[in-house]
């Protein structure tokens, strides 16, 4: 209640200053300067901004950055594991598979809205996303050459996800801490078939505990560099924390996800591939061997082994679906004039009555 107070406070403060144009700073727009004390106010307080505050334009562009490149990464994301929806190798897997899939679609479309709700379309990211103008993670550039590939995505993939996305759920900005919320339950559950899928071929044949291995083998590093790049090449950890859209660094949540993995791999069966990987007493850490960062900025330079492959299909995909788009649309203007119209007849009944 008193954060909420300090907020309303500071929220009066900058209508009144907007209204006398007092606290303006030299080359601000009058009463900028009490909006931002709101905002930084409110942002210490640890309230949400919401979307019909005031905020500053860096703040909205790091989220629309940041929230967009999250809604790509989640729909071209299905690609690699819908490769395998067809020869998932039970109805059971199938099934769990398409579920999985379709969630992350549905995922795509909180993170649009969330991102609507700054002022940015969802035909201008998409628009984006296709002209290469804006990124999806580096982890959706690497082949799924096996079925264990679908539980190595599962439990290492959406793993990492979770470890990054749960503080997101404490975001500053909250339409997207909502969505978080709903999506991290859901990726929980992505985490959980994968670990079971892995789980079932590691005890099974010799045969399917080598190819469970050898896709731990392939995803392992990719999965950490899903994190970012390391501290001290981030440009916008420092900034996107102090904001509080941020709540731990790159490498914060990568030493986390580390030690997480590093008992579940041992329930596995499994062995991660990394010879440095050693507990630190003193630290209370696992320490780890180097990330090879090249590997990670040719991928996001669009050389990573599918980058062609998947931005094309994702082109593809948005072209076949025009007409859904035009069809939607067409519904939607007829509904809204026989509303308009119904609207005009009850008004003018209305008035005949009167
Ligand atoms: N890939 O300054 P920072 C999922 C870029 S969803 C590509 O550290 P920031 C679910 C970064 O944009 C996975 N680019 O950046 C799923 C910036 O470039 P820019 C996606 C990366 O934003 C599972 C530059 O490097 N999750 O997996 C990557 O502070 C299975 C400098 O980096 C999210 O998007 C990368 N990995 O921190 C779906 C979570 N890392 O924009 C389907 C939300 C960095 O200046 C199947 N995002 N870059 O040109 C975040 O938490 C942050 O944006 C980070 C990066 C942590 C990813």
């Amino acid at each position: 209640m008193a954060t909420a107070a300090a907020h309303q406070a500071a929220r009066t403060q900058a209508a009144h200053a907007t209204s006398d144009a007092t606290g303006t700073a030299p080359g601000q727009a009058p009463g900028t300067a009490a909006y931002q004390t709101a905002f930084d106010t409110a942002v210490a307080a640890e309230e949400r901004i919401e979307p019909r505050d005031w905020m500053p334009d860096a703040y909205r562009a790091t989220l629309v950055r940041q929230i967009a490149q999250h809604a790509h990464s989640e729909i071209i994301g299905m690609q690699p594991e819908a490769n395998w929806i067809t020869r998932a190798p039970s109805l059971r897997r199938k099934a769990i598979l398409m579920a999985k899939v379709q969630d992350e679609a549905g995922h795509g479309l909180y993170l649009y809205s969330a991102a609507e709700t700054l002022g940015t379309g969802r035909d201008e990211l998409l628009d984006k996303l296709h002209s290469g103008r804006q990124k999806y993670s580096s982890i959706f550039n690497y082949p799924t050459l096996t079925w264990a590939d679908v539980g190595a995505i599962g439990w290492l993939v959406d793993g990492a996800a979770i470890t990054n996305q749960v503080p997101l759920c404490r975001c500053s900005y909250g339409p997207y801490a909502r969505a978080m919320v709903r999506i991290c339950k859901e990726e929980s559950f992505h985490q959980r078939q994968g670990y079971e899928l892995l789980l079932a071929l590691s005890r099974g044949t010799e045969a399917q505990h080598a190819m469970a291995q050898d896709a731990v083998d392939r995803w392992w590093w990719p999965s950490l560099m899903m994190f970012g790049p390391p501290d001290d090449e981030s440009s916008h950890s420092a900034q996107s924390m102090e904001w509080k859209i941020k709540r731990h660094s790159n490498d914060e949540l990568r030493q986390r996800f580390v030690d997480i993995c590093v008992p579940q791999a041992e329930s596995l069966g499994l062995t991660l591939p990394d010879p440095d990987l050693v507990w630190n007493e003193e630290r209370g850490h696992h320490d780890f061997g180097a990330i090879d960062w090249t590997e990670f900025w040719e991928v996001l330079k669009g050389n990573g082994p599918c980058n062609e492959q998947r931005i094309t299909q994702r082109r593809q995909a948005h072209d076949e679906g025009a007409w859904v788009r035009e069809a939607a649309a067409t519904h939607a203007a007829k509904h809204s004039e026989a509303k308009h119209a119904e609207a005009q007849d009850s008004g003018a009944n209305g008035k005949a009555t009167a």
